[in-house]
């Protein structure tokens, strides 16, 4: 199958998700075209049956706000024609699902039909698209979209709430790869970060307001009171500066290392003792997924669809947003021993493998053959 795959090309979730989706479907012989205005920066390879096309929205004085929507509708058209694309698979309501139906419209107008399916991630609904100045073309998308799936019964549930929504949900959760050799970094270098006796725990994220991340600063400030441990602060975002501010209000300077936008996501996690994700909200929570596949515990809220993937007492503690001495409390019970620690790693690396590729890619590909009958 020839699929065109739209989505972010940054670090958020929604983009990685896309770009393993995009790289597993090529693999398994489908022709995939990512479009979008940068190349994934998880998309390390481009090769014969992947492809990227960038956008391009040239500045325009007289235009307050460059039409990216417009660009991207123009270009998937033009893509669909030349590489004979049959399915354009929308990863993020806004404005992917917006440009893409325009798309399907124009090609449509030109005698070729084309499904669409649309994978909705979470701010994308439970933030931004639920705003009123959005509210109704993102209604509009949904409910006009061939196919509409949702990355958790939580956001499935949210979305049906906030939206008038005509169409049937399916839910396909997010996914890793097992088979990655998730213990390859026999030497990760975990002196450099820690000393022996020092427990490292993690939080990997785009740092925006969403994320709480004054709340894994407080978290951590509670463990190192009772445990020698560092924090691994992983990502680049809105909140970094506050949260080193209050750091050094708080005298940990010294225990918290920010490690910008990693390209060593994986070496980080291999020698992570916990992971930390306090989130507000959080559809699905990807980055607690790929910790617990390398053995980490995870001490999140329970918000959202984060209790679909972190089980309480098993793979972590899931408390109520904001609920810092709890977690705290909790972090410690998993840190304390030697024992309690892998016993929390085992199970979280056999939860985490039940989120494998090799389940969550044929339902995707189901999905696919539903939406040609559909269109
Ligand atoms: O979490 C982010 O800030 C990024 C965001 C995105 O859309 O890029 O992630 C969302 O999609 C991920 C992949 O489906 C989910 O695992 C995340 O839970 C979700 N984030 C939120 O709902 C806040």
């Amino acid at each position: 199958m020839k699929i065109a795959i739209v989505c972010y090309p940054t670090y958020g979730g929604s983009g990685v998700l896309a770009t393993e989706l995009g790289i597993a479907l090529a693999n398994r012989g489908h022709e995939v075209h990512f479009i979008t205005y940068q190349q994934p920066v998880r998309l390390a390879l481009l090769g014969e049956r992947i492809h990227f096309h960038q956008v391009t929205v040239p500045e325009y004085p007289l235009f307050h706000y460059q039409p990216y929507e417009l660009a991207l509708s123009s270009k998937l058209v033009d893509m669909v024609k030349l590489f004979g694309i049959e399915l354009l698979h929308v990863h993020y309501a806004i404005p992917h699902a917006y440009a893409g139906y325009m798309a399907k419209k124009m090609l449509q107008e030109e005698g070729i039909s084309i499904p669409m399916v649309t994978t909705l991630h979470g701010t994308d609904i439970t933030l931004v698209g639920k705003h009123p100045f959005y509210k109704t073309a993102v209604t509009f998308s949904i409910n006009r979209s061939d196919v509409v799936t949702s990355v958790s019964e939580s956001l499935k549930r949210d979305t049906l709430a906030i939206f008038d929504v005509k169409r049937e949900i399916d839910v396909i959760p997010n996914f890793i790869d097992v088979n990655k050799n998730h213990d390859n970094f026999t030497d990760c270098q975990r002196s450099i970060m820690a000393s022996e006796d020092e427990r490292i725990i993690t939080h990997i994220s785009n740092f925006r307001k969403v994320k709480r991340i004054p709340d894994v600063i407080k978290v951590f400030h509670e463990i190192q009171k009772e445990l020698p441990s560092k924090l691994m602060m992983v990502g680049e975002g809105p909140e970094r500066d506050n949260a080193e501010q209050l750091c050094e209000q708080l005298g940990i300077v010294d225990k918290v290392v920010f490690l910008g936008n990693s390209h060593e996501i994986d070496r980080v996690l291999c020698f992570s003792d916990l992971f930390l994700l306090p989130s507000e909200t959080e559809s699905f929570g990807l980055a607690a997924l790929e910790a617990m596949i390398y053995k980490t515990p995870v001490i999140s809220s329970n918000t959202g669809g984060i209790p679909e993937v972190n089980k309480q007492g098993v793979t972590g503690f899931l408390s109520n947003v904001g609920n810092v001495q709890e977690m705290a409390r909790n972090a410690i019970h998993i840190l304390k021993d030697d024992a309690t620690l892998a016993r929390f790693k085992m199970h979280a690396e056999h939860e985490a493998r039940k989120f494998d590729i090799r389940h969550i890619l044929p339902m995707y590909e189901e999905i696919y053959n539903k939406a040609f009958t559909l269109a």
